[in-house]
């Protein structure tokens, strides 16, 4: 049946067809929508959402272990998280095929990097494989399961932003049978302690030698000749660039790019006058071309940062320019929190206690902007309280006063162990956690902290003040941030605290369905209205300043945040 599928959907219905029992990730752009549509549409998967990353390889691992199919789904950034059981993994005994989706974010539409993590597979030593369209995230998903438990290994599927997120034709096809699960005892393969490890190193290098060897006769990885003056290898999205820049060239369209299929680069390589590698960030197959002893361009002239486009594959080969658009000028339009969001409150009455804060990765990054200006470090997630102790340590007493702010999704996925540590080293930074009781940056996903599991059953609700308090924190406040006021002021006290202290600012996404939001516009007294302002420091899209004088428009929800700061007394609304 033809279907159309966004590249993401495609490999949710891959892992369908491929008989996968077990999915699990933790969300992030572009990947998603992977879970989430296995979650919806296939019922018959068990589908959980991990706390991090590493959480969600470990449990599809353990999953495998009990000889089913099972697929872990990440961000690129995630996999630095999961790395500590992606290296070991391919060492262990692979029951039921285990998949390791890495969807990667060139251009950074919505990261904080652009690393490219086809490094990863070579790194960990398993194969890698890469789809150019919707049909071959959801053929190669399929492949990947089929290479999993022929090798005997754990594969990565690796997308890139405009495959996870293009619509495409797919045709799709009929589910396999699930494997049974079993327990069976393998401890010299499954127990990693080095005299395991050191029997396991050898096979796994075996693995990868055999792999090599499919590597070159898998019609993943196919010649297309045409004009032989030029000949392009490519891979994942690069390659519908090339094609399109260049539709007579030869091209070698490598599926599955690691291992590298050397003697069929090198069967290639003989039929061109010209080679190139085409392929966004790094280097990365160029390099193994190189270490062949061929002669191949690419990065002398095709960027290394950022996408490419078929005009900027053009333009780098044919020498031409950068094939980079000039950009229509158009007035600047940044990101910025909701009307009503209680981030911006909370923010709102840290800044207004002049402290340093360290960031983390939320909706509440955007409190960088101006005009709040309220957040001063950004990593990656769970880096925010670990900045704040570093930089107490060594500032000592009498200095500027040092906090943190982490979202709840954030401070589950990795932030409790920072905090563990600032207790535990006595830091002296206050921590403020955004508990909006939902993961609101990456479309609202439930975490541990909802009580609602992604199949949408009842489950335990963390309790984060008797958390807080376990980890060792005694001085631990929860509040409301619309109450302006008594923030401002709880703030100030957890400053002063000498020693760790934590507030817990309590108060849901203003996007959630089931928030109470009051409804009510308010409105600026203009006679009352001194134009001072101090409102429009908030940064909230609802206020405006026209002629000198404050204006809220119809985009305001009634938080009263503006109203509880404003110093003339001039906002109100009708209850
Ligand atoms: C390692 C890693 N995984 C996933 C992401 C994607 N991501 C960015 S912020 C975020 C969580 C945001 O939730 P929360 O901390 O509760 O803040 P909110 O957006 O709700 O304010 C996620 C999952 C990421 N940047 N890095």
């Amino acid at each position: 049946m033809k279907k159309i599928l966004s590249g993401n959907e495609a490999v949710a219905r891959g892992a369908y067809e491929a008989g996968v029992s077990f999915a699990s990730a933790y969300p992030g752009t572009p990947s998603t929508e992977i879970l989430e549509t296995i979650a919806r549409e296939y019922k018959g998967i068990h589908s959980e959402w991990a706390p991090n990353e590493k959480v969600a390889l470990e449990v599809a691992s353990g999953a495998s272990y009990a000889g089913v199919r099972a697929i872990a789904i990440m961000k690129h950034v995630g996999v630095n998280v999961a790395a500590d059981p992606l290296m070991s993994l391919p060492y262990t005994l692979t029951r039921g095929g285990i998949v390791l989706v890495s969807a990667d974010d060139p251009e950074l539409f919505s990261s904080q990097n652009e690393q490219d993590n086809r490094h990863y597979a070579r790194f960990a030593k398993i194969p890698m494989l890469e789809p150019s369209t919707s049909q071959e995230a959801l053929d190669f998903t399929k492949e990947a399961f089929a290479i999993s438990e022929s090798f005997g290994t754990p594969v990565m599927l690796r997308t890139t932003t405009r495959i996870s997120h293009s619509m495409g034709v797919v045709e799709t096809g009929e589910p396999r049978e699930p494997n049974t699960p079993s327990l069976e005892r393998h401890p010299a393969e499954l127990v990693m302690l080095p005299a395991n490890a050191r029997r396991r190193h050898p096979v796994l290098e075996e693995r990868i030698v055999a792999l090599k060897g499919y590597a070159d006769t898998s019609p993943l990885n196919r010649i297309e000749m045409n004009d032989p003056a030029i000949g392009i290898i490519a891979s994942g999205v690069a390659y519908q660039y090339a094609k399109e820049a260049f539709p007579g060239a030869s091209f070698l369209k490598l599926g599955m790019p690691y291992p590298f299929p050397d003697a069929k680069v090198r069967e290639f390589a003989s039929q061109v006058r010209e080679l190139w590698v085409v392929e966004e960030l790094d280097p990365f197959m160029e390099d193994q071309v190189k270490a062949l002893g061929l002669g191949c361009r690419g990065k002398d002239r095709i960027p290394i940062c950022g996408e490419l486009t078929p005009d900027i594959v053009k333009a780098a080969i044919s020498g031409a320019g950068t094939g980079k658009a000039a950009q229509p000028v158009l007035p600047g339009r940044p990101p910025s929190m909701c009307p009503g969001c209680p981030h911006r409150s909370m923010l709102w009455s840290m800044k207004r206690n002049k402290c340093f804060v360290c960031g983390d990765i939320g909706c509440y990054t955007l409190g960088f902007l101006p005009p709040l200006d309220a957040i001063d470090t950004t990593l990656c997630m769970g880096a925010g309280i670990n900045h704040a102790h570093g930089i107490s340590k060594v500032l000592g007493p009498g200095t500027e006063k040092i906090a943190a702010v982490i979202g709840d999704s954030t401070f589950y996925h990795s932030g409790i162990t920072g905090l563990l540590n600032l207790a535990y080293n006595r830091g002296v930074a206050l921590v403020v956690i955004l508990d909006n009781s939902t993961t609101a940056m990456t479309g609202a996903q439930n975490h541990p902290g909802t009580g609602i599991t992604l199949e949408g059953q009842q489950t335990t609700s963390l309790d984060l003040e008797t958390l807080v308090k376990a980890l060792g924190i005694e001085w631990v406040r929860t509040i409301d941030p619309y109450r302006v006021k008594e923030a401002r002021k709880t703030v100030k006290e957890g400053l002063e605290y000498d020693g760790p202290a934590v507030i817990i600012s309590k108060s849901p996404c203003v996007l959630l369905k089931s928030r109470n939001v009051s409804g009510r516009m308010l409105s600026v007294d203009a006679d009352a209205c001194t134009g001072c302002k101090v409102c429009i420091g908030l940064g909230c899209p609802a206020i405006e300043f026209q002629d000198e004088k404050a204006h809220i428009n119809e985009m305001c929800v009634g938080c009263n945040v503006c109203a509880e700061i404003c110093p003339a007394d001039a906002i109100g609304g009708d209850v």
